[in-house]
């Protein structure tokens, strides 16, 4: 494979609705800043939430009104408002839509009318589901236009698209982890203060969670010492009301018997990253930082983005078949239990001591793991390799 072909296309742009939180902007903004960051292409984003956007990219707030409409460049890429009277101009060689975002009309016909057209990408949302791989890169020309549209999903085998993942992330990781010091040196290096070397350090990004109060007072009650790391967000209030702290916010500690817990800024991607890649144990949600999770290579548990008719269940379960592959049954088991009482399927505090017990196991496991999907091609790659071969057969 080799994205670098003389018809490999120069200028991409993606555009991005915001259905709810921060996985949509999360996957595009990092997928857009990977492209510029590989070289010799122009890469536009265009955004309809700029507050959202602005939480991940704290510069782009200080942008006023009319230099978001017209871009401005931000990581070496051009980001843009998408506006709702869409104006009319040169479409890029390759078209991104993420998520089924619908193309403005007029932009689509300025694509049916450029010779050569635009490969025109729909990023799908990721899943471990068997039948992703079936439909990865399926052709669906558009009804009236003469276009093709190409399904790209990302995925955990060689048949899917493969999960985003930067050039040197893990190397930059391992750098991270080792840096003279141990943990405080690491902790200072994310602004926190130290933590006791027998504390088991735990991250908590999640949903509202009516399961939190229980499992709070397990880890109050427990045997283990455990630092919890809050950022900001939406399980805050959940925390604030567990631990009767109304008004709890970033900066706030909080000691109940063996658990402390920190409420962190919300900070940037590669921030975030680090906070991961410190922590003993991760709470992960939707889509992005589950990813993460991931490539932080610890244990972890998913707070998967809910959906109508608890069709989630079924991405989860085949998260698990894949991931648990290998594990000891009763790691494996532990861990099933653990994340589906964590979705709601069953009791988070009664499950965890056997999940605890695991962590060593698990640490192994998902070091291998990761392992295992680093040597898979990932997606701006495939994406790469993808547009260059759509582009010679229509260039
Ligand atoms: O925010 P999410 O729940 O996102 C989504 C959306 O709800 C989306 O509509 C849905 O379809 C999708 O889930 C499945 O979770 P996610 O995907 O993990 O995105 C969070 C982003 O926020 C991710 O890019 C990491 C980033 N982040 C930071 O940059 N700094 C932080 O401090 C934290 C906690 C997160």
């Amino acid at each position: 494979m080799n994205p670098e072909r003389p018809n490999s296309p120069r200028s991409w742009e993606i555009f991005c609705q915001v259905v709810d939180n921060f996985g949509d902007i999360g996957v595009c903004w990092r997928l857009a800043r990977d492209l510029a960051a590989r070289g010799g292409r122009e890469v536009r984003l265009w955004v309809d939430d700029w507050s959202a956007f602005s939480r991940l990219c704290p510069a782009a707030a200080e942008v006023e009104g009319a230099r978001r409409r017209s871009g401005v460049v931000l990581q070496a890429v051009v980001v843009r408002q998408w506006p709702s009277a869409f104006p009319e101009l040169d479409p890029a060689e390759v078209v991104i839509e993420a998520f089924a975002c619908e193309l403005p009309e007029v932009h689509l016909r300025r694509m049916a009318a450029c010779e050569p057209r635009p490969v025109w990408i729909n990023l799908e949302y990721l899943s471990a589901e068997d039948w992703v791989a079936g439909c990865h890169r399926m052709a669906s020309p558009h009804p009236r236009l003469p276009l093709v549209k190409h399904f790209f999903f990302p995925g955990f085998d060689a048949a899917t698209g493969g999960l985003p993942r930067e050039p040197g992330l893990l190397a930059a990781r391992d750098a991270f982890l080792g840096m003279p010091g141990g943990r405080r040196a690491r902790l200072a290096a994310l602004g926190l203060a130290p933590v006791a070397d027998e504390a088991l350090l735990v991250s908590l990004f999640a949903y509202e969670h009516p399961g939190l109060a229980g499992l709070l007072q397990a880890w109050s009650d427990g045997d283990l010492e455990l630092v919890v790391l809050v950022p900001e967000g939406r399980v805050l209030g959940d925390v604030a009301r567990a631990l009767a702290r109304p008004g709890l916010a970033v900066g706030d500690a909080v000691v109940r018997g063996r658990l402390q817990l920190r409420v962190l800024p919300f900070t940037e991607q590669d921030a975030y990253d680090r906070l991961l890649w410190a922590c003993d144990l991760n709470f992960v949600r939707g889509e992005d930082s589950f990813v993460r999770a991931q490539w932080a290579a610890k244990p972890f548990v998913w707070h998967i983005y809910p959906q109508a008719e608890d069709a989630h269940f079924d991405k989860l379960e085949a998260f698990l078949a894949r991931c648990g592959e290998g594990l000891a049954p009763e790691a494996e088991a532990a861990m099933r239990r653990f994340w589906l009482a964590w979705n709601g399927r069953g009791e988070p505090a009664a499950e965890w001591p056997a999940f605890a017990a695991e962590l060593p196991r698990l640490a192994a496991h998902q070091r291998a793991w990761c392992g295992q999907l680093a040597a898979l091609p990932d997606l701006v790659s495939q994406l790469l390799e993808f547009s260059a071969h759509i582009s010679g057969r229509t260039g």
